[in-house]
């Protein structure tokens, strides 16, 4: 299975996530990928290949253009504006307030834009989110081109990314632009599983209302976990989309027999909607020891659980999402995909 992976990504390295109200060194931090390379490299995985420019009109195509302009531009308008931090968004349009008007001051725009106040942006976020949904567009051309299967090593991650909202440490929806690209070579019907143990609200919206690509997750209870606000079991579509999208929400100290049932679910659910190809957003926080989440999943489950997305049978991109508890994350990824491969 090819790697695609763009050094780029380095150039997205806040020092502070706010964090239990304190600043502390950011979970989605660059040295996550080293763990992810060295265990591809031990396994005996082909090198990575440095994916090209990305095809911004799909991006544009799933984000909103005034969306864009504000990542693109953020960092020069916080610096005019006099801020000397990162930019961190403070205010948020609440309940009642007017959602419909991004300001014109930056850090109104900020919040604006943002679903939540952890995840910072500098200097070099646009660019590294750039080179991230660059790996997940060259993995989708290897698929499309005949590859069984292929992985994007994306960072930052995409799954909170909404059309017009980053957070969650994502930016640009990875998984969303790869889903659009294999409708876009002719795909009807295209699948996105997403296995990160947080929510994948951002893959989620943007598909909500469509019926040309399901989205499945399974995740922490709302109630219980970030993004807190979407991922219920009644979520399930709307319109065109109504029965496009399911939801396995899951409580604190689920293991993995109760999160392999829903997989299997998750699975079955897209085989009978009839996806041609398969994206799968492959987080693997779901680990017992990851910092930020609550699930009890063990190594070789992540083995057991990447063949189970291999039975499908289904070309298949990975993109990477989540997964914190840095020294596994390596061995947890590639287990997934190894698995896979030897369905
Ligand atoms: C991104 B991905 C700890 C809580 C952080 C944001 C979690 C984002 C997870 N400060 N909340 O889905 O792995
Ligand atoms: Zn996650």
């Amino acid at each position: 299975m090819q790697v695609f992976f763009s050094e780029e990504h380095r150039r997205h390295f806040p020092q502070a996530e706010l964090n239990g109200g304190e600043f502390v060194t950011p979970f989605e931090r660059p040295s996550r990928v080293e763990y992810v390379l060295a265990r591809l490299n031990e396994r005996g995985f082909a090198p990575p290949v440095a994916p090209g420019a990305p095809d911004m009109a799909v991006v544009r195509g799933l984000h909103d253009a005034g969306y864009l302009e504000f990542l693109e531009a953020a960092w020069d308008e916080w610096k005019a504006e006099g801020f000397a931090g990162e930019i961190i968004a403070a205010s948020f349009p609440a309940r009642r307030m007017q959602i419909a008007r991004p300001p014109r001051n930056i850090d109104g725009k900020v919040g604006y834009y943002a679903l939540a106040s952890e995840t910072a942006m500098t200097g070099g976020t646009w660019t590294a989110a750039l080179s991230s949904v660059a790996s997940a567009q060259a993995a989708q051309r290897a698929v499309a081109s005949g590859a069984r299967a292929a992985f994007g090593l994306c960072r930052p991650p995409g799954h909170h990314a909404a059309s017009d909202m980053y957070g969650g440490y994502c930016f640009i929806n990875n998984a969303a632009v790869v889903a659009q690209m294999f409708r876009n070579d002719g795909a009807d019907r295209v699948a996105v599983l997403d296995i990160d143990f947080h929510h994948g609200n951002g893959t989620q919206d943007i598909f909500f209302d469509r019926g040309d690509v399901f989205f499945a997750s399974l995740h922490g209870a709302p109630e219980d976990a970030f993004p807190y606000f979407l991922g219920y079991a009644d979520e399930v579509g709307i319109g065109a989309g109504e029965g496009a999208t399911v939801n396995y929400p899951m409580l604190p100290g689920t293991g993995y027999a109760a999160w392999a049932e829903a997989l299997d679910a998750a699975l079955a659910r897209i085989k009978a909607w009839g996806a041609e190809t398969l994206v799968v957003s492959l987080g693997v926080d779901a680990y017992k020891d990851d910092p930020i989440s609550f699930f009890k999943l063990d190594s070789p489950d992540f083995i057991d659980a990447g063949r189970r997305i291999g039975r499908l049978g289904l070309p298949t991109v990975f993109c990477m999402e989540g997964g914190y508890a840095i020294e596994a994350v390596g061995i947890n990824t590639v287990n997934v995909l190894e698995g896979f491969n030897d369905a």
